[in-house]
């Protein structure tokens, strides 16, 4: 059985959340906490590195230690400190950890004082009364823990689409080797390019006597079969990460695509559109008096009701179906339109690669131009360049832009954004530069409208070329700052600079609402892959799912610019 990245970070989230309980030294708990951030990131299968005997300390926040680990849980599945843990406190007190407002020292507080492990114990403990009874609870926090537990129960479980990608594709590949099986589609949330996913829901056409459904059932990454029959199946993975299967008649086939793709909201409107035209509208087909008039295409779904195809990441029934009635639905950004990235990392602050190397693999990606963004000295991020080092890099460049073919390498820096809105570089520094990448990364806590002046001011700073990350949301983990995007958006208009989506699977920030809401206010997206290692650059599509979802198109997007044009650009914002 493989072991995938996502099964390593849990590992390490897990040694992170008990060792706090345990009240272990807090730099070894952030040692895991990072480590688990640094695997989920990552572009490639640790498996596969393993296998290949490739150095894992060269990765970000992996030192030999977990790098030792990381090889023990390729092999052999799991890892020996996390049972050790597990033989020291039991293994449920980390569900009480995601309850809001426990935290590793109530959860240690509650288990040593009222014996409580579980989640059941606990909302009979809350429900009995006997929390309010513990030094610095009280029945106010009794209350809340109560209210917690009842939101709990109804909280979905999503997965990242990046997460989901890696065990959605290779089940679609084992369902296209299944003898018979004629077509493969994952449809869905995951069709819809979404950032996150709930359940994966597979469409498969083959002949009648395919063995699909046991293949699918028999799959070894299956841990549970919730339900099975001749036409459908639904089953858990090892991962927790649920799959619908649906075997369809292949003249249905375009119908149930329309259908399973979604979203409901979308679904339901065309259906109404349908109505209006006498058509009933299913997963089965598209029907008139119980007569089968369109449905083997997705393309006849739509023709049906008057409407010219309209691509899966458009269907959110926000203004999409209006759009294709009226011929004004976007011509959507694609990964080739992308010719250049102007955010990155190297060893000189958090990367882990020159930036040679760095170079390379974003020619290597189909680049045309990168740019190189360590980070300014102000973050707690190690080794941050002050001015000399800053000075001396661009140099560097200079001089590798003399020998490197097929790749120009741009001047920049992602500079903080410091609590009052100024730069953490002086003016004369950042004027050398090709470009400046301006970020928060501190002082989240801010509220909306002083959040939103800090960032304003930044962007006024003559030398401020494109505001990174502009929410500061890491999904399903971290919700972004108080700001008031429509102003930032406005704001950058007026400056005429330009906002960035970070295409890391983790943040896809701009979120897809605000990018189109950039479009419409005229201002230019980056789309750029804030890689830390060569394999980085396979985030641009991500990217690019986002941007789609955000109805951008080639010309909505700054780095779709040739090199020379791309320098126009730049020196406007630059004065
Ligand atoms: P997810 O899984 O939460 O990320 O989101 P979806 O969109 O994949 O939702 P899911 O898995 O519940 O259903 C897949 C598609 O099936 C959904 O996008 C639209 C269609 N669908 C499901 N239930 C209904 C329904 O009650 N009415 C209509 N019209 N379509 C539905
Ligand atoms: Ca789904
Ligand atoms: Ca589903």
């Amino acid at each position: 059985m493989s072991v995938h990245n996502e099964d390593i970070a849990a590992i390490f989230d897990e040694m992170a959340d008990l060792l706090e309980i345990e009240g272990a030294n807090p730099f070894r708990v952030r040692a895991y906490r990072n480590a688990a951030r640094s695997v989920r990131s990552l572009g490639r299968e640790l498996a596969e590195m393993v296998a290949k005997g490739e150095d894992l300390t060269q990765l970000p926040g992996i030192g030999k230690d977990l790098a030792a680990k990381i090889v023990e849980i390729v092999q052999t599945g799991k890892a020996h400190a996390l049972e050790k843990l597990h033989r020291e406190l039991p293994a449920t007190l980390e569900d009480l950890l995601h309850i809001p407002g426990l935290g590793p020292k109530r959860v240690k507080q509650l288990y040593d004082s009222l014996g409580i492990e579980t989640v059941e114990q606990l909302a009979a403990a809350a429900r009995a009364g006997r929390l309010r009874e513990l030094p610095g609870f009280g029945e106010k926090t009794e209350q809340r823990v109560l209210d917690a537990l009842a939101a709990h129960r109804t909280e979905e479980r999503r997965f990242l689409f990046s997460v989901a990608r890696q065990y959605a594709e290779p089940l679609a590949e084992r369902l296209r080797r299944c003898p018979g099986v004629e077509q493969v589609v994952i449809a869905g949330s995951y069709r819809r390019g979404r950032e996150t996913v709930g359940d994966l829901d597979i469409l498969v056409t083959a002949q009648a006597d395919s063995p699909v459904m046991q293949h699918f059932t028999g799959y070894d990454e299956v841990a549970e079969v919730v339900a099975s029959g001749t036409t459908r199946a639904t089953v858990i993975l090892r991962s927790g990460l649920q799959v619908d299967l649906r075997v369809v008649p292949e003249d249905s086939f375009g119908a149930a695509l329309h259908y399973f793709t979604g979203s409901k909201a979308h679904n339901i409107q065309i259906r109404r559109l349908g109505q209006q035209r006498g058509l009933k509208i299913n997963e089965y087909g598209v029907f008139k008096d119980e007569r089968v008039v369109a449905g083997k295409t997705e393309a006849s779904v739509f023709k049906a009701v008057g409407l010219p195809l309209i691509p899966p990441e458009l269907r959110e029934n926000r203004g999409e179906i209006e759009a294709a009635r009226e011929g004004r639905l976007p011509r959507l950004i694609e990964r080739d339109d992308l010719r250049g990235d102007l955010h990155s990392h190297t060893r000189a602050t958090d990367g882990q690669a020159d930036m040679e190397t760095m170079a390379r693999a974003a020619r290597e990606a189909g680049l045309e131009y990168l740019a190189i963004t360590d980070h300014s000295r102000h973050l707690t991020v190690v080794h941050g360049l002050d001015e000399k080092r800053l000075l001396q890099q661009m140099e560097e460049i200079d001089r590798l832009n003399e020998t490197l073919h097929g790749i120009t390498l741009l001047k920049g820096i992602e500079v903080d954004i410091l609590e009052d809105g100024r730069l953490d570089l002086p003016d004369q520094v950042l004027s050398r530069l090709d470009l400046v990448v301006g970020a928060v990364h501190d002082h989240f806590g801010l509220s909306e409208k002083k959040q939103t002046e800090r960032i304003l001011r930044a962007m006024e700073h003559k030398y401020f070329t494109i505001l990174a990350h502009p929410s500061g949301r890491l999904l399903l983990q971290r919700e972004a700052y108080a700001v008031d995007m429509p102003r930032v958006i406005e704001a950058a208009r007026e400056r005429g600079c330009y906002l960035e989506l970070n295409a890391q699977p983790l943040r896809l920030d701009l979120d897809d609402t605000h990018c189109r809401l950039a479009r419409e206010r005229g201002v230019k997206i980056s789309i750029d892959t804030d890689s830390h290692s060569p394999d980085g650059f396979a985030n641009l599509r991500y990217g690019i799912n986002q941007a789609r979802r955000g109805w951008l198109e080639k010309d909505d997007v700054l780095n779709t610019r040739s090199l020379s044009r791309l320098r126009k650009h730049l020196k406007a914002t630059m004065g």
